[in-house]
């Protein structure tokens, strides 16, 4: 009922129609009315302007109860604005079928950036054509840093505009279980920044719980551990870095489209509050259904495999924010998904320069694809 009461109408139609399917497998064992879920569903169609199936579920709840005076009163309306206005009230979705269904090229242009999010959530859009042969991979050892010499990264470009790397089984194991274990006690209801307030505070588009991580929470040295493989792999250091911040979504758990980056203009200009260069996102399990990073603007979409983690910069060179990088966490449909977010290092964080980059790269494995990674990873032009 949450999504219902917060006039999320989508949501609540789509679990609406989920205890419908339910109550069918229960048959009358179940406590649920009928009449009542009709009635909800008949109410979220009226809201998202489908008034021909807002009528259909009214005249099932009819069929149920036919005295019920307000759905009388109901179909008799929607029946009324079907004739009268045809154009203003029926929905594409009512000529369509089901949401989701022959979405085209043209039609996702036309969507709106919460659609497009819904739409790459419920599965993948085909890749641009151009990509078809520039999607690499290759193992990476960042100037030959010793850690990496002895166990180089494995890294696949996944998408190149905003450029978004899959860095693959970058943690074992045990770091993983490592993590989850410091991390339980310390979980608490995510926040989000209210705009209005300042505040931080429980938000509807961020539902999770989460906690933040640093080497003092280890005396096993797991995190610092962690933190040494990301400076080495990026270069980048983790001293003006925020903590790690372990997240899990349960079912339902998701973070609606947002930027890592912050977008007024103190976070650009506030020497204190740096602004957040880049993200590293780990995954510390698979998830069965849904819970995919997806970014809406340009349709990419990562499914969570445990151990690999996803790396994206924020900030172009110039120290804009990169405009093409809002990204979202999509609901849990089945089964629970941790995530490590890291990095997200503050304007000061060092790059080592491109001489070193273009000069490293003659010795590297893969001279063409290791220079691509080290020159997009320093955000310098090929
Ligand atoms: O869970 C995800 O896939 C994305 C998480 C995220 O974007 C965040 O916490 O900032």
């Amino acid at each position: 009922m949450d999504v219902y009461d917060s006039k999320d109408y989508r949501y609540a139609r789509d679990w609406m129609k989920e205890t419908l399917r339910l109550l069918d497998e229960e048959g009358h064992s179940s406590t649920v009315d009928l009449s009542d879920v009709y009635d909800h569903l008949s109410f979220a169609e009226y809201k998202l302007g489908n008034l021909k199936r807002a009528a259909h579920y009214t005249r099932l709840m009819l069929q149920n109860d036919p005295t019920h005076a307000r759905a009388q009163r109901n179909v008799a309306y929607f029946e009324e604005l079907i004739r009268t206005e045809p154009e203003k009230y029926i929905n594409q979705d009512d000529e369509r079928g089901e949401e989701g269904e022959g979405e085209t090229a043209e039609s996702r242009e036309s969507m709106t950036q919460y659609e497009r999010y819904q739409s790459l959530c419920r599965g993948p859009w085909p890749l641009p054509k151009e990509y078809d042969s520039e999607l690499t991979c290759f193992y990476y050892d960042n100037h030959r840093t010793p850690s990496l010499v002895i166990r180089p990264v494995k890294v696949e470009v996944v998408f190149h505009k905003p450029r978004i790397f899959m860095l693959r089984g970058i943690l074992s194991e045990r770091e993983m279980d490592r993590l989850k274990e410091l991390a339980g006690p310390i979980l608490k209801r995510a926040t989000a920044k209210n705009a209005d307030s300042g505040k931080d505070e429980p938000a509807h588009y961020r539902i999770s719980k989460s906690g933040w991580l640093s080497s003092k929470h280890d005396p096993l040295g797991y995190v610092d551990r962690i933190d040494r493989r990301i400076e080495d792999f990026t270069g980048l250091t983790m001293s003006t870095a925020e903590q790690l911040q372990v997240v899990n979504y349960g079912i339902g758990g998701h973070y609606e489209p947002h930027y890592d980056f912050g977008t007024d203009e103190a976070s650009f200009t506030d020497g204190k509050d740096r602004n957040r260069i880049a993200t590293v996102l780990f995954y510390l399990s698979d998830v069965e259904l849904g819970g995919a990073t997806v970014f809406p603007i340009v349709g990419a979409r990562i499914q969570p495999f445990k151990g690999d983690a996803a790396f994206w910069w924020n900030l172009k060179k110039s120290g804009e924010g990169d405009m093409l990088t809002r990204h979202a966490g999509c609901p849990v449909l089945v089964g629970t998904k941790w995530g490590v977010l890291a990095l997200r290092a503050q304007a000061l964080s060092i790059m080592l320069p491109c001489l070193v980059c273009r000069e490293t790269c003659l010795e590297t494995r893969n001279i063409i694809n290791a220079n691509e990674f080290l020159c997009s990873l320093q955000q310098v032009d090929t």
